[in-house]
């Protein structure tokens, strides 16, 4: 594997994640040192309740590398991936979540994938939630497909890396899960080119997962309505000029 020419910053958004926290921020550190010549590892604390924030700054202390957010309040999943943005530093902009539903080592076949493109998002294969969780991704990818015309499966997916470049052109405002819809339709109508792969689920073994609470669903379907009201739909969207600084104008996939 040859190291990346690009310099890396991962981060977590972190939310009641006692447990599998020093897993993750250690696996991260493996893959970071192997993989990247220069990276940063950030700790979103999301104004956690059960020790998250006192284990994070543990963590900033001992591991190389390693940086902490703290909210002083919950903000949300899209506040959590808001704070992680505005703290990131390095060329490339690498989140995934803190319960270890994800294996960080997949890195090492998703990184070289943007040396072509601006974002890599990926898709969970093997899902392990109840099926009601598929279906609900299932018919938020054909809403949000139908609404505003983003064919990207499975958007939701947090295992995603933004060059520093598209992200800077950004204005996020989503607290919630809408979030990721947010990022990934103004990348694609900026013209960036968007590229996708998939990569393994594993069960939650530790804390709460909330991604299917009925407040997060509903938060997400107003914050759906005030993206409509201010991107436009796919059919009253009008396309801008490409993005000046766009390593692949025009190309999208
Ligand atoms: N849902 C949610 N997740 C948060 C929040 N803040 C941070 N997170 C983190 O976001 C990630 C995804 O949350 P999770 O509940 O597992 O969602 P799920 O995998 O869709 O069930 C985890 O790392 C959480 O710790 C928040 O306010 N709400
Ligand atoms: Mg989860």
């Amino acid at each position: 594997m040859v190291v990346s020419r690009y310099s890396l910053s991962v981060f977590f958004p972190a939310h009641n994640e006692i447990e599998s926290l020093p897993g993750i921020v250690k696996a991260a550190g493996d893959i970071c040192r192997e993989l990247v010549g220069d990276f940063e590892i950030i700790i979103v604390d999301d104004g956690s309740t059960d020790g998250t924030s006192e284990l994070a700054d543990r963590l900033e202390s001992s591991e190389p590398g390693v940086r902490v957010v703290h909210h002083g309040m919950n903000r949300g999943y899209g506040g959590a991936l808001r704070s992680g943005f505005l703290s990131a530093k390095k060329d490339l902009i690498f989140y995934t979540d803190a319960d270890a539903q994800f294996d960080m080592a997949e890195l090492r076949d998703v990184l070289p994938m943007i040396e072509t493109a601006d974002v890599v998002t990926c898709y969970r294969t093997g899902r392990c939630d109840p099926w009601h969780r598929s279906l609900n991704t299932w018919l938020f990818e054909k809403t949000v497909s139908l609404v505003f015309g983003l064919k990207i499966r499975d958007p939701d997916c947090a295992y995603k890396i933004y060059r520093r470049e598209v992200i800077e052109q950004m204005e996020l405002t989503s607290d919630g899960a809408m979030i990721d819809v947010e990022m990934l339709l103004q990348a694609q109508r900026a013209g960036y080119r968007i590229v996708q792969r998939g990569v393994r689920h594993y069960p939650r073994k530790s804390g709460m997962p909330s991604g299917a609470n009925i407040r997060v669903i509903l938060k997400a379907f107003r914050e759906m309505i005030r993206l409509w009201r201010r991107l436009g739909s796919r059919l009253t969207h009008r396309p801008r000029p490409a993005a000046p600084h766009n390593t692949h104008p025009g190309a999208s996939e």
